[in-house]
């Protein structure tokens, strides 16, 4: 990482992707702060305008990212590192009762989302020969529980993509990188049961999770490493986990 790089992080606006971003700016970038909620973006901006750029993007829609990161200031350009972190588990059920609007959700945000960004911004990285593109995956891509047939199989999508971009740029000098967080306590529960506060907290009850700086600090010390170094992938678990649905639970 240049001694002062410029960051497209997504998912800015909440947990992991908000902590990637304080992160980053604690290590001297500027960082592009990317998601929908224009208000939880202004808020974090607050003040610090030179180091902060606020893009609003819904990472679903094409033709609104193309448009976002083709509209980047000149300053803010080019893009040194990329942190795909914009995603999503929505529901909890079986497939035969799932709402086939969340499997859209979960498809097109965590796997065409991630494409439709990446796609913008690689093809700038290949043509300068350096950049880095980190992806959030998740240990739930290495594995399966019950009613998480499709987000699995949503970060498993992402876990192929990663490979397989590392391969088409093999050659051009950019890196690519994955990390794989087990559970974080952010509004990821939130949001998978729609609003439901009991539902969410359920999830971290009896144990001690991560917190979303935890990931934020081998995201940066990924992308710290020196240029001809890639970091492949990284699982990251708390104390109290081992596994999708395996967790330590104190009373
Ligand atoms: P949060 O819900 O706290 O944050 C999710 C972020 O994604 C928000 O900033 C949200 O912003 C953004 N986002 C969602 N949909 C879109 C969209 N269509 N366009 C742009 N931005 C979008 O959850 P986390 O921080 O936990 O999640 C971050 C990533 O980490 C996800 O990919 C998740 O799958 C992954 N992960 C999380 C784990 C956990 O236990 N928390 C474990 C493993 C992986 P906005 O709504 O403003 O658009
Ligand atoms: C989030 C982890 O196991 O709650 O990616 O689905 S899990």
């Amino acid at each position: 990482m240049s001694d002062n790089p410029v960051v497209l992080v997504t998912g800015a606006s909440s947990g992991i992707g908000r902590a990637c971003v304080e992160a980053f700016l604690a290590q001297g970038a500027r960082v592009i702060a990317a998601a929908r909620r224009t208000d939880r973006l202004e808020e974090l901006v607050a003040g610090r305008e030179e180091s902060v750029l606020p893009v609003p993007m819904d990472v679903r829609d094409r033709e609104d990212v193309r448009s976002a990161l083709a509209a980047l200031p000149a300053e803010w350009a080019p893009i040194d590192v990329l942190v795909n972190n914009a995603g999503l588990a929505a529901g909890r059920g079986p497939i035969q009762t799932d709402d086939p609007d969340d499997w859209d959700r979960m498809l097109d945000t965590n796997v065409r989302g991630l494409l439709n960004v990446s796609g913008c911004v690689l093809p700038g990285m290949v043509e300068r020969g350096s950049g880095h593109v980190i992806n959030i995956g998740s240990n739930a891509g290495r594995e399966v529980y019950p009613g998480g047939a499709v987000y699995c199989a949503t970060k498993a999508a992402v876990e192929r993509i990663t490979r397989g971009m590392r391969m088409d740029v093999l050659g051009s000098g950019v890196r690519i990188s994955q990390v794989d967080p087990g559970m974080v306590e952010t509004e990821f529960s939130l949001v998978r049961f729609d609003g439901d506060e009991a539902a969410a907290n359920a999830v971290y009850e009896g144990l001690t999770p991560l917190r979303p700086s935890d990931i934020a600090d081998v995201v940066t010390w990924i992308a710290g490493r020196p240029p001809h170094v890639v970091i492949a992938d990284v699982l990251v678990y708390p104390v109290d986990q081992a596994g999708s649905g395996k967790v330590a639970r104190r009373k």
